[in-house]
């Protein structure tokens, strides 16, 4: 454990002894992430390649016999809130507390044996930047109660339960990518991960030996009414399958996309949204032979057309994204995307390390121009999943 992450959970479990009068059990971290490509794919059975951030959620947690959870969270201006496990019920909860009150609503759920906590959180997961704060919340929740209740469910049974949690509990139709990068990351990895089954690889991914790095711009637009775009994308690609007669749009060939296009007849925006989800699993697929041949460099032209897709197609971005992607690559990046679910949020980019200065400094002065707030910039090293700090 670094020094850092040891002064972090020193002083989560200060805080919860603080506001409970008895120190914690124990303290544990879950990651946020960016996705390197295979955006919009994970709801549709398809391929992703998130990998975590330095940035986590930590929890400091003890377990309780009296059917009571407590939570509290650093960064949020409310006291500690007090319910029952016994009452938690879906849909009712509209605040904060819906993220961990879910996962032990879904744990319960599905049969395990939860019968209480006290909660404390802090988490350095940018809100609202698209680098998935909730699931880092949700994860840091499930790993504690896993742990502490002796569950002996795995990370990506972990996963299943917060996206389970996010969709029932909480009310918005995610997929499963962010969950399962929060539980499973590795340290100096990308995780290429089969959204239908589950099944992943480690790859690769130390930028910095080849000379490269890659920069997260989260251009702070928060992603507001994104749930009901998002709804509907994931509708739109739902229809699309139907339409097709495959379960899901992972099943359309990259061979066969346009006859499979044609197929739709006067549905456009049907069309559009399956072909950016065919493309963008064949992306993801190209991006992991390149990243395997130790070919790194030719990713980013493949980061670029992944925007270009969602940008056209998906109809996901926004100005301040399409804005980081063309300056940066105008300014000698490699390559750059939006990342996350989009209409606000974080792009990365993908840039010689030689370049990194000139290009935040184009990025930084494009947005000026523009009238746009300042983004905030900041390297991106594929750190550590999720784990118990102590
Ligand atoms: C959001 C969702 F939570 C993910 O499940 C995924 O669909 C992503 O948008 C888009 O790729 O982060």
């Amino acid at each position: 454990m670094s020094e850092s992450s040891a002064a972090v959970a020193g002083s989560v479990a200060e805080r919860f002894e603080q506001l409970y009068g008895f120190a914690p059990e124990g303290v544990w971290a879950a990651p946020g992430r960016v996705n390197l490509i295979g955006e919009h794919t994970d709801y549709n059975d398809g391929f992703v390649m998130p990998f975590a951030l330095p940035h986590t959620a930590v929890a400091a947690v003890s377990r309780r016999d009296d059917g009571v959870l407590r939570l509290h969270s650093a960064d949020v201006s409310a006291p500690v809130a007090e319910l029952t496990v016994d009452a938690l019920a879906p849909g009712a909860d509209k605040r904060w507390t819906a993220y961990p009150a879910g996962v032990v609503w879904a744990l319960r759920e599905a049969g395990h044996t939860v019968t209480g906590a006290d909660i404390h959180l802090a988490s350095s997961v940018p809100a609202g930047a698209g680098l998935s704060s909730s699931a880092a919340l949700e994860v840091v929740v499930a790993l504690a109660l896993n742990d502490l209740y002796g569950l002996g469910l795995r990370g990506w049974q972990l996963a299943r339960l917060c996206q389970r949690a996010e969709n029932v509990y909480v009310g918005a139709p995610v997929g499963i990518m962010d969950q399962t990068a929060s539980a499973c990351c590795e340290s100096g990895h990308a995780l290429f991960l089969d959204t239908r089954d589950l099944s992943q690889r480690q790859i690769p991914f130390d930028l910095a030996a080849e000379g490269m790095r890659l920069l997260v711009v989260d251009t702070r637009v928060k992603h507001s009414h994104s749930e009901g775009e998002y709804g509907r994308r994931r509708e739109g690609c739902e229809k699309g399958a139907a339409l097709l007669g495959v379960d899901a749009l992972r099943d359309v060939p990259y061979d066969g996309l346009d006859a499979a296009l044609a197929r739709l007849g006067d549905e456009d925006e049907v069309r559009r949204l399956v072909r950016h989800v065919v493309t963008e699993d064949q992306r993801v697929e190209r991006v992991v032979s390149l990243l395997e041949a130790g070919d790194t460099r030719a990713i980013g032209p493949l980061l670029v057309e992944g925007h270009t897709s969602l940008r056209d197609d998906f109809r996901v971005s926004c100005p301040e994204l399409d804005l980081v992607v063309d300056t940066a690559v105008a300014a000698g990046a490699l390559g750059a995307r939006m990342t996350g679910g989009g209409f606000g949020g974080s792009a990365i980019v993908l840039a010689e390390e030689t370049d990194v200065p000139a290009v935040t400094k184009a990025v930084e002065e494009a947005f000026t121009a523009a009238g746009h707030k300042s983004p905030r910039v900041f390297e991106a090293v594929p750190a550590a999943g999720a784990r118990r700090l102590r």
